[in-house]
């Protein structure tokens, strides 16, 4: 089974970033055939800095390996390395209808966020996703739950090609975690949590412990005293205690017992202390990991090559089936 998936380099990764996908591709990896990639040109249809856009690629790839990826297990590479992935998004626009395309959340989200800056680039942004997924022929996408509908589209621009121009390219699944797969703001926790979000509502994977224990004390409850998983009367609560939960390892009824009758301090206190020790190994490594630019590169530089080989026996067969090579 090949798998796919990629973040956009626009700021450290957040407790949502790895707890929603990046800690399916760790556990992915010995069963998988997995390909990672770092979606740079994705990052360039929101404001960015030009200057600061290499450094961030490299923190991306660096926090990857952080996280738990592994070079030998899988296919690491930066998206703008292979350029397949644009040519072929150009060609599925060419299926794709402009309809499917306006009704997609994120482009919604985002021309309201910046509406200074709302480009042909962010509306096609689903097409190039499409692109990235489809070039490597990918069974499974695992991701949080705000890039299923982009997965839906993905799937469909997949049957509008194939219905056109002959079977070519595989139609691929979601694959969404049951618990973790929408980590909501500290802040607004009716709101995912964001690296473009208010930053006290996300909690860096490589955040320092004090900042972290900081975040979750001012993070945003309710009145009551309960400690109960109940996403609509207690958002915040339920919030914090998946976070603890997949920190700690325990069933989330096991953390409503064991909390029953004491404070909202003291369970936050203890969330706040099981997130700190779940990261700390992750901490630990980015730091070694920041030493060793040549190595990285190396890697970076691999994975490129290995994956235009996969992606250029795509392009060879969509351009056939499209007339546009024998
Ligand atoms: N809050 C979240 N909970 C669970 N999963 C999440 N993901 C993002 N936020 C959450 C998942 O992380 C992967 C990378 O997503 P992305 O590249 O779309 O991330 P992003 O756009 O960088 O997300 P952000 O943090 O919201 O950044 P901005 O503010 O720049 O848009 C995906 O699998 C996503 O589902």
């Amino acid at each position: 089974m090949r798998i796919f998936s990629g973040i956009r380099p626009t700021g450290d990764i957040h407790l949502g970033n790895y707890l929603g996908a990046i800690k399916q591709w760790v556990d992915l990896q010995n069963q998988a055939e997995p390909i990672f990639c770092v979606v740079d040109m994705h990052a360039v249809t929101t404001p960015y800095d030009p200057k600061k856009l290499q450094g961030q690629v490299f923190e991306l790839a660096i926090d990857y390996l952080a996280a738990g990826l592994d070079p030998d297990k899988c296919i690491l590479f930066v998206q703008s390395h292979v350029k397949e992935h644009c040519e072929l998004a150009w060609l599925l626009g060419t299926v794709t209808p402009m309809g499917e395309l306006k009704r997609m959340t994120q482009f919604k989200d985002k021309s309201k966020q910046h509406p200074e800056y709302v480009n042909a680039g962010l509306f096609n942004y689903p097409v190039l996703m499409a692109a990235d997924i489809l070039l490597y022929k990918t069974d499974a996408v695992p991701i949080g739950k705000d890039q299923e509908q982009h997965v839906e589209l993905t799937r469909a621009i997949c049957r509008y090609f194939n219905n056109q121009f002959g079977p070519t390219l595989k139609e691929p699944k979601s694959m969404v975690p049951e618990a973790g797969a929408k980590i909501m703001s500290l802040t607004e926790p009716d709101k995912k949590m964001s690296k473009t979000g208010n930053p006290k509502g996300c909690i860096g994977v490589f955040e320092e412990p004090e900042s972290i224990a900081k975040k979750i004390a001012s993070a945003v409850t309710d009145t009551g005293r309960e400690i109960k998983f109940d996403v609509k009367r207690k958002p915040g609560i339920a919030n914090l205690l998946t976070i603890n939960s997949l920190a700690s390892q325990k069933p989330i009824e096991q953390l409503e017992a064991e909390f029953s009758g004491k404070s909202y301090s003291e369970f936050k206190k203890a969330t706040a202390q099981a997130l700190i020790d779940y990261l700390e190994p992750l901490r630990k490594k980015r730091k070694e990991l920041l030493t060793r630019e040549v190595y990285v590169n190396d890697i970076l530089r691999k994975g490129a090559s290995k994956s235009q080989t996969i992606a250029s026996q795509t392009m060879r067969e969509v351009k056939s089936a499209m007339g546009l090579e024998k």
